[in-house]
């Protein structure tokens, strides 16, 4: 083993594995080693191979790996689904044949230079942090393993990554990567990468050979399937066998399980997403199954993004309706396992389902602050992500009972209560899908040949662009005041289809009244304890209220049917 070019050193001794097809090389790179192209000499008995290395010049950390927080308003795209910005790679010749925008579970065309084209449309709608879905490169040809109807699907969606350093072709390339990224950043949107490292996709050249035996938990032939018993995790006293075949099964039997205890395992994910985040610039990581991966591995995942990047947020996926289950994955805290695993978020799930049984369809109300109660089980409940809809439910609109109304109320509320809010692309046109992939439709006016264009007023229908504009108002609040991005929330009244609620900060308060009975009501509640002096006078800054006066520490809110009123003061 021998280096080509100065500024770098191989440190200790390479090993090679058992079958001799993977070679383990660390290489120290010198602090003013210059950029530019390297190589790596490889003799065997059996000749010479050169392996190209390249050394990179760190980028500027101005206006870079910035965090996410609940001043940020997140949208998530899909990127297949959004926006074909370049045809030309609709069909490439690597993986000629997967790409039919009649099939749902084939490539759609949507790309990363449909997520820079569209960055205006973002900006006008109010957004700030853009979730991609995952990017990395995924198989190149039918998955004949996982069945979809009776019918081969593709890994459009991205979750099953093929090679984890290389952007998926049909997206673009690590360059386009780098430009979007920095054309977002100029516009005032950070971006969130969606990372995958609990398992690798089915065909994985991994699979077949992997580079140390424990590399996998189990092999193709012989492993436990995921049976999905989750509580177990949060379990002091875990059956182990549950525990075992929860953590190490292999995702929906199909997906190869990655073994982070292996060193070699974690070290190479570790450094993946610190490659990542430093050859792009990106602000945030959304982790897919995080509960399925030991708390170990997260602690050791955390400390060296945090050392690196301290201003750098994750937000993690435990799909879940239970505080109790969800709250025990937040870091800051040390667990009964005795570790702090340093998650930053979590995708509020457990709040979410009471946001689609109530502004969906019509149920309780009260079930929002009944969840929201038990906030004082996470370490901090303010940075989690709060979300009406996602890429793994069906649409809020194709809930039974959904309309209009119940989604505006549904935003009114993401967008003023606690966490940071988080937009599904095309709600804000209500789109439909009842399940999942029909819930990752393509965006109309998106791709070539579509009849309409719905990223332009004049392509939306007068309910899309009421939507549109409401949602755009909120935003816009929520970006101009302060009580809505940083200020605490205090509930005021709680009735079976109302709820009161302020956000408080020293010199600002905004109240907030959703009334979701199906027909108008009138509502008196105290709000001495917001500090609003009596005599203020509130407008309501969605105009369905009249102003409201505050007299003898309360104030009388009248409200039409399904509506909610934003109230604030200075
Ligand atoms: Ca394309
Ligand atoms: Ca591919
Ligand atoms: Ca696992």
């Amino acid at each position: 083993m021998q280096v080509v070019g100065r500024g770098f050193r191989v440190v200790g001794v390479p090993k090679t594995n058992e079958r001799g097809t993977y070679l383990f090389v660390d290489v120290a790179i010198e602090p003013r080693a210059n950029p530019g192209p390297r190589e790596l000499r490889i003799t065997t008995a059996n000749g010479v191979a050169l392996v190209a290395f390249e050394i990179l010049s760190p980028l500027s950390r101005a206006g870079r790996f910035q965090g996410f927080s609940p001043a940020d308003v997140m949208y998530l795209i899909m990127i297949d689904r959004f926006s074909d910005g370049d045809p030309a790679n609709n069909d490439p010749p690597q993986s000629r044949g997967i790409y039919d925008r009649k099939n749902k579970f084939y490539y759609h065309g949507g790309d990363l230079q449909g997520v820079l084209d569209r960055l205006p449309y973002l900006k006008d709608l109010g957004v700030t942090a853009v979730w991609l879905t995952p990017w990395y490169d995924n198989y190149d040809h039918p998955n004949q393993i996982e069945l979809k109807e009776d019918k081969p699907s593709t890994g459009f969606h991205g979750y099953n990554p093929q090679d984890f350093y290389a952007v998926e072709e049909h997206f673009g390339t690590l360059a386009k990567l780098r430009e979007l990224v920095d054309a977002a950043h100029r516009s005032g949107i950070k971006i969130i990468q969606d990372e995958v490292v609990n398992h690798t996709g089915p065909y994985h050249p991994w699979v077949d050979d992997p580079p140390t035996p424990t590399w996998f938990n189990g092999t193709k032939t012989n492993h436990l399937k995921n049976v999905f018993q989750t509580w177990v995790l949060h379990d002091p006293r875990p059956v182990e066998r549950l525990k075992r075949e929860t953590m190490e099964g292999w995702f929906l039997d199909f997906l190869p399980d990655l073994n982070q205890k292996d060193p070699e395992v974690s070290r190479y994910l570790i450094q993946n997403t610190l490659w990542w985040i430093g050859t792009t610039g990106l602000d945030g990581i959304r982790m897919d199954t995080w509960q399925y991966v030991p708390n170990t591995f997260w602690r050791d995942w955390n400390a060296a993004l945090k050392k690196e990047f301290p201003n750098f947020k994750v937000v993690g996926e435990v799909k879940d309706g239970d505080v109790v289950h969800n709250s025990f994955f937040q870091g800051g805290r040390v667990r009964f396992d005795g570790v702090d695993s340093g998650l930053d978020s979590l995708l509020d799930f457990p709040l979410f389902y009471p946001i689609r049984h109530a502004f969906a369809e019509g149920h309780r109300l009260d079930e929002i602050p009944k969840t929201l109660a038990k906030d004082y089980l996470y370490n901090n409940p303010d940075i989690l992500v709060t979300l009406l809809g996602g890429h793994d439910d069906g649409r809020f609109m194709s809930e039974k009972g959904a309309t209009l109304a119940g989604l505006k109320l549904a935003n009114a509320f993401v967008l003023t209560t606690r966490g940071v809010p988080q937009l599904y692309y095309g709600d804000e046109i209500a789109m439909t899908g009842p399940d999942e992939p029909t819930t990752r439709g393509d965006f109309p006016g998106g791709f070539p040949g579509d009849k309409r264009n719905a990223f332009l007023p004049g392509g939306r229908t007068r309910e899309e662009d009421d939507l549109f504009y409401y949602i755009r108002s909120l935003t816009d609040l929520h970006t101009k005041l302060e009580a809505l991005r940083r200020g605490a929330l205090v509930n005021l009244y709680v009735s079976e289809q109302q709820y009161a609620y302020a956000r408080t900060t020293n010199n600002s308060t905004v109240v907030v009244v959703l009334n979701n009975d199906t027909k108008a009501t009138q509502i008196e509640f105290d709000v001495s304890q917001t500090g609003l002096p009596n005599g203020a006078i509130l407008p309501d800054q969605m105009r369905v209220s009249r102003d409201v006066i505050v007299n003898n520490g309360k104030v009388t809110v009248t409200l039409p049917e399904r509506s909610a009123a934003i109230f604030r003061w200075r």
